[in-house]
């Protein structure tokens, strides 16, 4: 065996461990099929069985989205009488997660993909394929819910055999939500995934995800790749150079189960009194102090945030904001964070996430669960500028582009989009893709009719509300993945807005040159709709450079609520009055003029 002339030690196997994620693209049923692992293994008894068990944080259930990887082990006897345990890992679906589905494949043999029988193959079904494939798993297609009226088993299988690596015959067809082929797809994992190999000596395992318990300190979820970890096991982080002694290993089940030990294949948990998530990272490998390993796992490329926004909080909780932002990041390790200051909104922070769900999705708990009431600034990606005296810097906020007379060249991030559709709305594609600097790359016909299209585009025009164009325009028939390629030049400009002669910082966004005043005037009268009335008027300008573009005035109004409640109803007053209070909330004053968190988001929805 190849193994065997590299290493000096016996190759183990772990006989009866299988390892596997379930990976698809986003609500092709997932979560759900994990529920009836969950319930055929008897995991959970199926009278406590909540549907979408795993998706186990609020936000997740009501959103009805898997926003975390979610591990889970399952005790599975097979046909053949052999109890198997096995680990699975449910993952995310939206493209802004897929770095949850690289960490959960590198601690698997093998992957489960799942394609909807009447959506067939979508942009992240591909996407996830080829990161299943990049890790060597085996695979198992399972096409779900073929319930529905709308599915097509045979029809996808011939999309399946077109564009993946794969044989009719292998697919699995399955109801997730009626349980049907529930025992194949197990019996398929039994016997198709391989078995963990490894060295029952050396310690190493896998640090593929890490959560922060105030209680507990740091929980590390590992995948042991050799040897085994149990109570006393003095253990060191090979990034850090850190020795720890782990004080409890488990499993999830899936709640954590405390166990003796974890084994070669194994994964599950350990605790041991690590206090920050600076003393062991994910994609740190573990190690035994005593006879340590000498060659660390690969691990993983760092989370490298996309877009980037500005909060701004209330006067008086910033320091709130703070702390918040600081037990976030202990289990979000993508959120990057530093303080900014704006001349509009005061004292802040600026923030990096992996997309605008992301983003929506922190800001969101945030405010939910630390009370605090924040103004998001438009998001933005990170450019390159290229000084004339040779110099360059990288800049997350338009409002730090220096003056025009000292830039070479600007580059922003461009990305290569993926784009499945059926062929009625390619018409309606290219327009938007063109739109917004797309160039074509490659257009293939799918068997179906469908199409695949390739894209190279700017980053900012993706999310700058591309998604929801792409959605409109095709009736939600297209699906879109995308990945960052490289950095390129382009003729970029900064649009300035200004209300009541004065500049905005927090309303600036770099935009591309030619298509700057048009975005501008587009601006200037969403924000016209946007901003209420106050008491004086409000001009709105739209600059370049200095040079005025478009122009839009709120008039003034009076507005006397209370005219309204004619009578001496006192407790309709107050409730008029309370209402407009909570309504002032998310207001935000700039200078003068009073501005509504949507006037901040404004530039995201010019298109529709
Ligand atoms: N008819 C039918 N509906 C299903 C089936 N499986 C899942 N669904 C439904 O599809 C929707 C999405 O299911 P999830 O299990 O949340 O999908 P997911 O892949 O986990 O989604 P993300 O985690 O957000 O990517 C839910 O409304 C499910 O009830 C099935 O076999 N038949
Ligand atoms: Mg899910």
């Amino acid at each position: 065996m190849a193994l065997k002339s590299e290493r000096p030690h016996r190759v183990d196997v772990a006989k009866n461990v299988r390892n596997f994620c379930i990976i698809a693209h986003i609500d092709h049923g997932k979560t759900t099929l994990s529920d009836r692992l969950l319930e055929i293994t008897r995991t959970v008894d199926s009278r406590e069985l909540e549907e979408q068990a795993l998706d186990a944080m609020d936000l997740e259930r009501e959103r009805g989205i898997t926003i975390r990887m979610h591990p889970v082990t399952l005790e599975y006897r097979a046909l053949s009488g052999e109890a198997y345990r096995l680990n699975l890992i449910d993952t995310p679906g939206h493209v802004d997660f897929s770095y949850e589905v690289s960490r959960s494949l590198a601690a698997c043999e093998g992957a489960v993909l799942i394609i909807d029988a009447a959506q067939g193959i979508e942009a992240q079904t591909l996407a996830n394929y080829h990161l299943a494939l990049e890790h060597e798993l085996t695979i198992i297609p399972v096409i779900n819910k073929i319930d529905l009226p709308a599915a097509d088993p045979q029809r996808v299988m011939g999309e399946i055999e077109e564009l993946l690596v794969v044989e009719k015959s292998e697919c699995i067809l399955a109801s997730a939500k009626n349980g049907i082929g529930i025992e194949e797809i197990l019996e398929a994992i039994v016997h198709r995934i391989p078995p963990p190999r490894g060295h029952r000596d050396h310690l190493r395992a896998l640090v593929f995800n890490a959560q922060f318990d105030p209680y507990r300190g740091v929980v590390s979820y590992v995948r042991v790749v050799d040897g085994r970890l149990s109570p006393g096991t003095r253990f060191m982080s090979m990034a850090h150079e850190r020795v720890f002694e782990c004080t409890e290993v488990g499993i999830f089940a899936p709640q954590m189960r405390t166990t003796q030990s974890l084994e070669l294949g194994d994964v599950g948990y350990v605790i041991a009194n690590i206090k920050s998530l600076g003393e062991i990272d994910v994609g740190d490998t573990i190690t035994s102090a005593t006879d340590p390993a000498h060659v660390a796992l690969p691990g993983y490329r760092k989370a490298v945030p996309m877009v980037y926004c500005g909060l701004y909080p209330n006067e008086g909780e910033y320091d709130g904001l703070r702390d918040a932002l600081e037990k976030l990041k202990l289990n979000d390790a993508a959120l990057v964070y530093e303080p900014e200051s704006s001349v509009a909104l005061g004292f802040g922070f600026r923030c990096g996430f992996l997309g605008l769900l992301h983003m929506e999705i922190v800001q969101e708990r945030l405010e939910r669960d630390y009370g605090l009431d924040l103004i998001a600034t438009s998001p933005s990606v990170v450019f390159r500028v290229n000084r004339t005296d040779g110099t360059s810097l990288t800049i997350d906020n338009p409002s730090k582009l220096p003056a025009s007379s000292v830039i070479r060249s600007i580059e922003e991030p461009y990305v290569k989009a993926t784009i499945i559709s059926p062929p009625e709305y390619v018409g309606a594609i290219m327009e938007i893709t063109q739109s917004r600097r797309g160039t074509l790359g490659n257009m293939e016909y799918l068997h179906d009719g469908r199409v695949i299209l390739t894209y190279e585009m700017p980053l900012i025009e993706v999310i700058v509300d591309f998604f929801d164009a792409l959605k409109s325009r095709t009736k939600g028939y297209a699906s879109l993945d995308y990945e960052v390629i490289e950095y390129r030049e382009g003729d970029l400009v900064k649009l300035e807005i200004l209300l009541n002669a004065e500049p905005v910082d927090a309303l600036s966004f770099i935009v591309a040159r030619d298509k700057a005043a048009s975005r501008g005037r587009a601006l200037a009268e969403r924000l016209k709709e946007l901003i209420p009335r106050q008491l004086f008027e409000v001009p709105i300008q739209a600059a370049i450079g200095g040079k005025i573009v478009a122009r839009e005035t709120v008039s003034a109004m009076r507005k006397n609520v209370l005219s309204k409640c004619y009578g001496g109803d006192i407790t309709r007053k107050r409730k008029l009055l309370e209402k407009q209070k909570a309504g002032k909330e998310r207001m935000k004053r700039v200078g003068k003029v009073e501005l509504p968190q949507e006037a901040f988001m404004a530039v995201l929805r010019l298109g529709s």
